[in-house]
């Protein structure tokens, strides 16, 4: 092929690729021009960018027409081969500027958008948590704990299955009692027992730190009663124990007054009347002055006057000796009640049901 005529084929071949770079490139002009005006999102200018990347090695990359082109440079008549140089030259200049100012028009774009997307208004007010509370017997059973620990007391938890020894045997309650009537408690198939009364927690607790010992033992109790506004198998308890050297029925009394009156005002009066417990001995069942109507006589006190709230005495001698106790230098005291009947009266439940049914619309009056 004559030399003028390789020179006219070369000079259209650029010309040609200069042409097909303008007319793939005019895809990314087009979209870039429409960045200001929102016509393209964040995620879409992301791909374009990345396709624009692709683009821009595959025209001006090692392997690129462009680059062959160039090589041919050499092989120029001399005195074309400055003009030639010149054309090239100008075409690669142009695609790399055009190239480069669509890349810094999305760059810029990018930027701004992901900016955009991730800030945050910190004057916004904030989305206030959907806070929980304290289940009513909870606050009972915390008010009871604080007087308690005031008063010298630790609080002791122990497991709800037990055997006969810690639920009967160990607190004296005799093998016919009726208590052990599996129409009154509930048994595993095992012969295992929950517990009915937390003094099973008491005894656990004088095994493992002997005495003297003074201790509370809230939790849950389970006795086979037919559910109704006073009656659930499942309730509450407490049960306090004082075991000590020279320890008397006025401690007792002291005691239980004490705790009254921090519960329900300095004003409370406590008394006792004459009872029976297995694990008691003198036993006795005690009551406080209402504190609805002081005293005087009320629908809630059923006009007594005197609100019943639990049992005590002194710990049976049997007891003592069956926890390894010498009743000769130990004597104690102990009490239980009812912290659900407690809770019901304080906030005037005429069913203590409500307090295991877990009706939100009951619970949240409790916040
Ligand atoms: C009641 C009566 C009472 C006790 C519980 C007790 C515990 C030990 C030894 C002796 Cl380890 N007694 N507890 C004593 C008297 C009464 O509860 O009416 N509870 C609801």
């Amino acid at each position: 092929m004559p030399q003028g005529v390789q020179n006219e084929e070369l000079k259209l071949q650029a010309e040609q690729i200069h042409k097909a770079f303008e007319q793939e490139f005019e895809r990314f002009v087009r979209l870039t021009s429409t960045l200001t005006t929102g016509g393209v999102s964040l995620s879409e200018a992301e791909g374009l960018f990345v396709e624009l990347d692709e683009f821009e090695k595959r025209v001006t990359g090692k392997k690129s027409e462009l680059s062959a082109l160039k090589k041919m440079v050499g092989r120029i008549a001399a005195e074309d081969r400055a003009a030639f140089g010149q054309l090239i030259q100008s075409i690669e200049s142009n695609i790399r500027t055009k190239l480069s100012d669509t890349r810094q028009a999305l760059e810029a774009f990018i930027e701004a958008a992901r900016t955009e997307r991730d800030r945050i208004d910190v004057t916004l007010p904030g989305t206030r948590p959907k806070e929980g509370h304290l289940h009513p017997l909870t606050l009972v059973r915390q008010k009871i704990e604080n007087i308690f620990v005031s008063l010298g007391y630790i609080i002791e938890g122990d497991r709800e299955i037990e055997t006969d020894f810690y639920n009967f045997d160990a607190l004296n309650i005799p093998a016919a009692h009726p208590a052990r009537d599996p129409q009154d408690t509930f048994y595993t198939t095992d012969g295992l027992a929950l517990r009915s009364q937390t003094s099973t927690v008491q005894i656990h607790a004088m095994e493992r730190r002997g005495v003297p010992i003074r201790m509370i033992a809230p939790g849950r109790v389970f006795r086979r009663d037919t559910p109704d506004a006073t009656h659930n198998p499942m309730f509450f308890q407490v049960e306090g124990l004082c075991v000590d050297r020279g320890i008397t029925m006025a401690h007792l009394k002291g005691t239980v007054g004490e705790f009254l009156r921090q519960m329900y005002g300095p004003g409370t009066k406590t008394r006792f009347r004459p009872s029976y417990f297995p694990f008691t001995e003198p036993s006795a069942e005690f009551d406080f002055t209402c504190f609805k109507c002081d005293g005087i006589g009320c629908a809630l006190c059923k006009g007594t006057g005197w609100i019943e709230l639990g049992g005590c005495g002194m710990v049976h001698p049997n007891v003592l000796r069956t926890v390894n106790i010498d009743p000769e230098e130990f004597t104690g005291f102990a009490f239980g009640f009812g912290i659900d009947r407690m809770c019901a009266m304080m906030f005037g439940l005429d069913d203590i049901r409500l307090l295991f049914e877990n009706d939100i619309r009951f619970l949240e009056q409790f916040r």
